[in-house]
């Protein structure tokens, strides 16, 4: 079957990276903050065998930066999150579900300290800015809420480290997950953060300033030859397999962090300042009542998900699928959903109402990579 292709347009904003990405030969795009994201390079399945073994360059100039800046930023920044940024530091980053007055989740950025009156939040798919850049005004803070020219580039797999290093130099391995360092490219100074939204471990730059992306791209392409660097992007198999969520896909306004199984990232008791604190802790009493799980989908390859499949016990619906690929490594089609907890515990089988009929499957409390045996 003809796939429709993607009219590109000035809406779907090119990236400082757009003609080397399109030089490598990108298969696919998708469109996340109104902004071009590749999705294939060779295949799904090749990305990913080759992301888990090599080394990857990825355009994630999709992930923008919302920029919080003056005397409200670090107020301000506390009032969207129920995760507590008291003891946050300089040099760290974030994992920040980001809530509105009902605890529904507007988005899950990375959020990242840059000095005690400047952040970076790092947004997934939605118009973060606007509600944050509203709150500003309307409460009248001193506070500059920005969209800056800042796009990150992601190095990810297993030789990460080593490409990094060859380019920013040895210091680069001692940077701890979830922690940033600066380094120097062509007299620039480039906040570089180990992180990435994929488990492989890498790393991500942020390139500030649009004219050095084509540069800092043939550097680490050059740098990389020997050790098989290629462009990639963020994989749909290797994201199922560590449970990493994607906002609009996995989950939306309609569910609180906790339904989305971030709990371990909300502090909300003391999150002071929080808008949706009130609502999570009216919702933390009982806990939910649905949540995030793995599913292991039984038979042939799925195709992948483009709207949510019921999840079917004793004939009643018991969640949703939301994300779904077939994984070479795990010899059985992954996914990602949200299950009533009458049958979220592990081990529980249910069916899965796919294009390709009801297929029988089994839901997993953790994600595929950390199940032993
Ligand atoms: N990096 C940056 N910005 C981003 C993303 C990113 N913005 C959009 C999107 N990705 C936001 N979503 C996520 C989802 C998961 C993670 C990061 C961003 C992630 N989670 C780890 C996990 O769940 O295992 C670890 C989190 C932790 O322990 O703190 O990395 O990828 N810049």
């Amino acid at each position: 079957m003809q796939v429709p292709a993607l009219s590109i347009s000035r809406r779907t904003r090119n990236t400082p990276f757009s003609r080397r990405v399109h030089a490598a030969g990108v298969k696919a795009y998708t469109v996340y903050n109104h902004m071009l994201l590749p999705t294939v390079f060779s295949s799904v399945e090749e990305d990913y065998h080759h992301l888990k073994s090599k080394v990857q360059v990825w355009d994630v100039s999709c992930e923008r930066q919302v920029e919080l800046w003056g005397p409200d930023a670090a107020r301000l920044v506390q009032m969207l999150t129920p995760r507590d940024l008291s003891n946050m530091v300089e040099g760290q980053c974030y994992y920040t579900p980001m809530v509105d007055e009902t605890g529904g989740m507007l988005n899950d950025p990375v959020t990242t300290k840059l000095a005690e009156d400047k952040f970076w939040v790092s947004v997934a798919d939605s118009d973060l800015l606007f509600w944050i850049k509203g709150l500003a005004h309307a409460l009248r803070l001193e506070v500059d809420v920005d969209e800056p020219d800042v796009s990150p580039l992601a190095i990810q797999g297993p030789r990460a480290e080593e490409l990094v290093a060859r380019v920013f130099g040895e210091k680069i391995r001692s940077i701890r997950f979830f922690r940033y360092d600066y380094v120097d490219f062509q007299g620039h100074r480039l906040v570089l953060a180990r992180s990435g939204y994929s488990k492989q471990d890498g790393f991500e730059l942020y390139v500030d300033g649009s004219h050095l992306g084509e540069p800092i791209w043939d550097t680490l392409m050059t740098a990389g030859e020997d050790l098989d660097v290629r462009a990639g992007c963020p994989n749909l198999i290797e994201r199922i397999e560590g449970q990493l969520l994607s906002y609009g896909n996995d989950m939306t306004r309609n569910n609180t962090p906790h339904e989305c199984g971030l709990g371990r990232f909300c502090q909300t008791q003391q999150a002071i300042g929080c808008i949706g604190r009130d609502a999570l802790l009216r919702v933390a009493v009982e806990g939910p009542v649905r949540q995030i799980r793995s599913l292991a989908i039984d038979g042939d390859p799925v195709p992948s998900c483009d709207d949510l499949w019921p999840v079917i016990a004793g004939g009643k619906q018991v969640g949703t699928v939301s994300s779904a690929a077939y994984s070479p490594d795990f010899r059985t089609n992954v996914a990602i959903g949200m299950v009533r907890m009458t049958h979220w515990d592990d081990g529980t089988k249910v069916q899965v109402d796919t294009p390709h009929g009801m297929r029988s499957a089994t839901v997993w409390e953790t994600a595929f990579i950390n199940r032993v045996g």
